[in-house]
Order: structure tokens, then C-alpha cells, then sequence
């Protein structure tokens, strides 16, 4: 058992250790379904461990239920290009786990005295034993990629999902998790045995679902943060307080419901390089069935008081995109009130990400943050398409500022790489207007300085 788990581990790394997923933007993950974000940071690198949404079939799965086999681990030093290190625990592969039970739900990892902890809720095989519905295992490893080994049994007393683990000042580790209300005790130095007796946490809101709990310390204050639904679909709450179990004052709301309607949302909190940043997930690959979901990062930033600032989710993501990358523009800042709309490329194969369509005279796409260094650059190049020809205006920092460049889109049957000379440019960080000034429609999947 323990070989096929180190195995699958070996196989995951060949595979996909040059497997970037490439976008800056949100979502983060463009090769799969990734749900649940649990962000930690383990040196210089955050590493990413998300739930892996995949489709229901016939005999695999509850059809139109959430579908979850097993989990990969994926990191980034600049949380805009990841690095996908494969599955790194399965299933079918965990002594304890009802096989094909599919429900390989939203997980955790945390590291202590040299080793990686990942924590999974999953459906046990002896109910008898372990009861019905979820419980919380854990996999150890010595490497945040693994390979990680499961322990033969869940941890014992806990019943529940969306397991969350904290590790306080004093050394104290604590298990957070859900089930209706949301639950939590302390944990023994050996990360896999309750220490304590089971707290349900209060005094938090009693009407609608609440999981997903994710504990954080700032400035002496305990956050914990959750899911809650307190009218439609879940959005992101937080109470605070001055002890790890509580009791809890609920202070704000961190997220509102899912523009995109996706049900559901999951999320961690993470300071990295003096920025705190909220990982969370929407269905942006799957605008029609909100259990095959995408993971997404933006910033967040906290008030003087300590109060958390209400954070609105963007396409843009966060940090700085090269000038000499491809701009994925579709994943703009903000569009001209008309004439422009974003679409998928693809129907069929979604995770080949969207495209811009210009349809009106004017309308413009702005795309923030992109980063042209200190050496000159001197064209652009796009990937565009129009049927009948037309123009687009690249222009720097203000809708109505300095024209960087026109680029001129010949007719065509498909899409084409329009490249012209940069009329201007300057060193530094700059935003991009991107404004159509040709009589006719044009689409463009992005654009490249050279
Ligand atoms: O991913 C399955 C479940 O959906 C998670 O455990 C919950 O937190 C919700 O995101």
C-alpha cells in the first residue's frame, strides 16, 4: 500500500513537474478542477492543496453530486505560475477509505517538526467503526510535494468535513472542522490524536450552513473564518476572538455570494512577502454546474482596527504580469460599459480559457499591473480575428492617455498574429487600455511585447 501511494507519487512528479498552468489570473489552475483552496506557505514557496473536482459518470460517482477521487499539490514562488506535482493521495490507496467512494473533500496540510500533515475527510469503509458520512484522516510526509503515507486509521472522535489545522504561538496545534456547526479541539504533539474534548464552537450565526473553518492569528487576534449561508449561496464570514476555541465574535463578511452562483466557496488566508492574499474557489470553467469549480487568489488587506476588508473577486488575480508574456486580457481589471463581452474560445474544452470580443467602436478593455522592466521594447504582437478587418489602440494608464500603439487587423477566416511597431513605451509597471478603433468587430485572445 504504502509503495503505491510512494509510486503514484513518482508518477505525479515525472508528469507534471513541467507542467505549468501559466495564468497570472484567476482562476489560478487551468489544467483541472481545483476546489477548496488550501494555501500554506512552506519557505519561499506557497503550496497549494485543493480539493479535485472531477465529473460524475455512470457508475463512477453520484451523478450531479460533487465527484472527488483524489488530491494533487501544486506550488508557486510568485503565485502566478504553478507548478502541478501530481496526485499526492488517492483514494483507493487509503486503508480506511470506502473504496470508489468518490468524496475526497476539502483538505489541509500544515508542517510540524520536519514533517507534512495533510488532513482529508472522506467516507469511511467500516461504518460500524468509524460511523456514517465523513470523517478526517491524515497522510504524512517529509517533503510538502510528498510522497505521503496514510495512516492506517481516521483520527479518532472526530466526525465531519472540511478539516482545518492551526498551530498557535505557544506550540498548541488545534483541529478545526464542520458539521453543521463548526467543531474543534486540541491536538497532540503526534498531529494524528485529539487532545481534548470536542468544543462546538460559538457564539456564531445558528440559521443557515456554516463549514469550512480556517483559523488564522494576527496581532493576537483569532480569526476564524468560514463559509456561511446566510441567504442564498455561501459567502466568506469571519469572528474573532482571544482564544483559539473561542468563544467567537462575528465581526464582518470577507466575500459575498458568488457572482457566477456557484453554491459553494472555501477559502484560506495566507501573509506571503508582506501581502495577505484569500484564496477561494468559483466555477469559471463550469458556468452550468457549480460542482466542478476553479481555484482563485486576490488580496486582502486588513483595517487598522483589525477589521478584515471586504474582498471584491477579480478576473486580474494579483501581482505583476510581464510585458513579454502572453496578456490574457480577457482577464481584465475592468471593460467599457458596452460593446465588449468575454467568452470562452472553446465550448468544448473550456480550460482553453476566454476571449475578448470587441463589438462596438470604443469599447476598451483595461488590464492592470504589466510590468515592462528597464530594456526597450519595441512591438506588439496579438492573437486576434476579425472577418471583416479593423483596429485596435493600445494605450498606457488612462483610458484617454498616450497611444502606444495601432495595430492594424487585416480580414481573415481565422485567428491570426497582428504585429506592429510600439509607436511609444516606458520602463516600469503600466496599465493597459486596449481600445477598438476599427469600423469592424474584432476578437483577441491576447497580447505580447517584444
Ligand atoms: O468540496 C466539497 C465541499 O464543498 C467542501 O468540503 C465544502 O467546504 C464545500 O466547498
Amino acid at each position: 500500500m504504502k509503495y503505491n501511494v510512494f509510486f503514484s507519487a513518482l508518477i505525479g512528479w515525472g508528469i507534471c513537474l513541467a507542467t505549468h498552468a501559466g495564468f497570472g489570473q484567476n482562476p489560478i489552475i487551468s489544467t483541472q478542477f481545483t476546489a477548496d483552496p488550501s494555501a500554506i506557505v512552506f519557505g519561499d514557496r506557497v503550496y497549494l492543496y485543493p480539493s479535485h473536482d472531477i465529473f460524475a459518470t455512470e457508475g463512477k460517482g453520484r451523478l450531479g453530486w460533487f465527484c472527488m477521487e483524489d488530491y494533487h499539490v501544486f506550488s508557486s514562488d510568485n503565485l502566478a505560475d504553478w507548478t502541478d506535482h501530481g496526485v499526492i493521495v488517492t483514494q483507493n490507496e487509503v486503508p480506511w477509505v470506502r473504496p470508489n467512494s468518490y468524496s475526497m473533500w476539502a483538505p489541509d496540510c500544515i508542517l510540524r517538526n520536519g514533517k507534512y500533515y495533510f488532513y482529508f475527510p472522506t467516507s469511511p469503509q467500516d461504518t460500524a467503526l468509524y460511523g456514517r458520512g465523513f470523517t478526517i484522516g491524515v497522510a504524512i510526509a517529509d517533503s510538502p510535494t510528498g510522497p505521503f503515507v496514510p495512516e492506517p486509521t481516521p483520527i479518532k472522535g472526530v466526525r465531519g468535513i472540511d478539516p482545518n489545522v492551526f498551530i498557535a504561538q505557544d506550540g498548541q496545534a488545534y483541529l478545526y472542522w464542520s458539521a453543521g456547526n463548526i467543531y474543534g479541539a486540541k491536538l497532540k504533539e503526534n498531529m494524528v490524536e485529539l487532545d481534548s474534548e470536542v468544543f462546538t464552537l460559538t457564539d456564531l450565526p445558528t440559521k443557515g450552513l456554516k463549514e469550512g473553518p480556517y483559523l488564522l492569528e494576527r496581532n493576537g487576534i483569532y480569526y476564524l473564518t468560514f463559509p456561511h449561508v446566510e441567504n442564498k449561496t455561501e459567502r466568506l464570514e469571519y469572528a474573532v476572538g482571544d482564544n483559539p476555541l473561542g468563544p467567537f465574535k462575528m465581526t464582518g463578511v470577507i466575500m459575498d455570494e458568488s457572482p457566477t452562483g456557484c453554491w459553494t466557496n472555501h477559502h484560506s488566508i495566507i501573509q506571503f512577502r508582506d501581502q495577505w492574499y484569500l484564496f477561494y474557489h468559483h466555477n469559471d470553467y463550469s458556468p452550468s454546474f457549480d460542482k466542478a469549480r476553479s481555484v482563485r487568489v486576490d488580496s486582502l488587506f486588513f483595517n487598522a482596527d483589525g477589521t478584515i476588508q471586504k474582498v471584491i473577486p477579480t478576473l486580474r488575480g494579483v501581482g505583476v504580469t510581464p510585458a513579454s508574456k502572453e496578456i490574457q486580457i480577457d482577464r481584465y481589471s475592468k471593460l467599457s460599459e458596452k460593446g465588449i463581452s468575454m467568452v470562452f474560445l472553446d465550448t468544448l474544452d473550456r480550460f482553453k480559457g476566454w476571449k475578448l470580443v470587441f463589438d462596438a467602436v470604443g469599447a476598451w478593455a483595461q488590464y492592470d499591473k504589466v510590468d515592462f522592466g528597464k530594456e526597450p521594447f519595441t512591438t506588439i504582437s496579438a492573437k486576434v480575428f476579425s472577418a471583416s478587418g479593423s483596429g485596435l489602440e493600445v494605450r498606457a494608464n488612462r483610458i484617454d492617455g498616450q497611444v502606444w500603439a495601432k495595430v492594424k487587423i487585416p480580414k481573415n477566416t481565422n485567428w491570426k498574429m497582428a504585429k506592429t511597431s510600439l509607436k511609444k513605451w516606458e520602463p516600469g509597471i503600466h496599465t493597459l487600455f486596449i481600445v477598438r478603433k476599427g469600423k469592424n468587430p474584432v476578437e483577441v485572445d491576447w497580447v505580447r511585447f517584444e
